[in-house]
């Protein structure tokens, strides 16, 4: 069953060539009064004699979406992210960093790095991506793979090392402690503006795991690039001293992303038959799995500021979008569906999270990682298995 849309409707473009526009919709504030009319006719009323015009600030409005595909004939791509050069890395489940030349439709392909020792099956392998913030100066990413290693199969955040479009392992972030299997990984890897590493783990379906705070699965960890504990990370109950763990209780969390201006850790988790979550993340907060799902009646956990309540969506990555070209949608949070196959913008007013638009709807199939390109573009990862692409979302202001 489909969540019923709080506002604005959903133009599907079936079958037209891209790029097409993908939505409209109703904006969620009265319409904006033109300005410019506004002004030179209050002006004219006012001001006998001609003065200089003032540059017209534009009112944000709702925007226009126009999707197409950038990439095609990927494999299970994961997660994505752009050098501050405007190339793009793409990781493919398999255990692939695949390098383009950039964002731009049909952008050569110009490097390829296999990760060794990968065991990739269901919702483990090579997963999430993140450029060094000194990466122009550095070479350095980082990802989250689950491998084969010292005969355990663990989840473990590496570091790569680009020369070029060359690439490298460097070495271990976090080599030990995060049990792999074949579902429940998290392994989403993204920079905070704390310029400190957070990386989301599952609980790789030991459940229990999630409350074992001598355990890294079933977490949010936030650590220093080279694997050490940051000074000011939480001592958890049962511990003595900080930990690489931020939050506990999670159960599957692929989406993190950073509010912007604020800097609130906004986290997106897949519930098990009811209650897929987005949470605000506190610190040393627990969040309920396996004890409670969705928001805990008895206030024993740090409930989320949204859930999906009796039916689950699938919802995976997540991102904030900003530009003058998202408008009246600048700060709005998108995640993206697997199981409802679409792509999803929430209002967000500080904490407060309201669902609004469903997009793309069954357009594209599965879709796993928005990420916000350095063209203000949201760049969306498939997942169906064959076939797959990275569809760029591009958003304009009416005229
Ligand atoms: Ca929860």
């Amino acid at each position: 069953m489909r969540l019923a849309i709080a506002l604005g409707l959903l133009l599907t473009s079936a079958c037209t060539s891209p790029p097409a526009a993908v939505a409209t919709s109703v904006p969620a504030a009265p319409a904006p009064t033109a300005p410019a009319t506004t002004a030179s006719a209050t002006a004219s009323r006012t001001t006998p004699t001609p003065s200089p015009t003032p540059s017209p600030t534009p009112v944000p409005k709702v925007p226009v979406l126009a999707d197409a595909p950038v990439q095609t004939g990927l494999r299970l791509p994961w997660d994505l992210a752009f050098a501050p050069d405007g190339r793009m890395f793409v990781t493919e489940r398999a255990g692939n960093v695949l390098i383009f030349e950039s964002g731009a439709p049909n952008a050569r392909r110009i490097g390829h790095y296999s990760l060794p020792n990968v065991r990739a099956q269901g919702e483990s392998g090579l997963m999430g991506i993140a450029f060094d913030p000194d990466f122009a100066r550095n070479g350095f990413l980082y990802v989250c793979a689950s491998r084969v290693d010292e005969g355990e199969f663990r989840n473990q955040v590496l570091r790569l090392r680009a020369t070029g479009n060359d690439i490298a392992l460097d070495g271990f972030v976090i080599r030990a402690g995060m049990r792999a299997a074949a579902a429940h990984d998290g392994c989403i890897v993204r920079f905070g503006p704390d310029g400190k590493l957070w990386v989301t783990m599952g609980d790789s379906t030991v459940s229990r795991l999630a409350q074992d705070t001598a355990s890294l699965n079933g977490k949010i960890l936030r650590v220093n690039t080279d694997g050490s504990i940051p000074a000011d990370d939480p001592v958890l109950p049962g511990r003595s001293a900080p930990s690489a763990i931020w939050s506990y209780g999670h159960r599957n969390p692929q989406g993190l992303a950073f509010q912007p201006g604020t800097g609130a850790v906004f986290e997106v988790e897949h519930g098990e038959d009811t209650h897929d979550e987005i949470n605000v993340l506190e610190k040393g907060a627990n969040y309920g799995w396996p004890l409670a799902q969705g928001p805990d009646p008895q206030g024993r956990f740090t409930d989320p500021v949204w859930t999906s309540g009796g039916v689950t969506i699938a919802n995976s990555g997540a991102a904030f979008v900003t530009g003058a070209m998202w408008g009246l949608w600048s700060g709005s949070l998108f995640t993206a569906q697997l199981k409802d196959t679409d792509l999803r913008r929430y209002a967000v007013e500080g904490t407060k999270v309201t669902a609004a638009e469903i997009l793309l709807d069954r357009k594209y199939g599965r879709l796993r990682s928005p990420v916000l390109g350095p063209d203000g573009a949201l760049y969306v990862t498939t997942s169906n298995g064959t076939g797959d692409r990275i569809v760029r979302v591009v958003a304009t202001q009416p005229p």
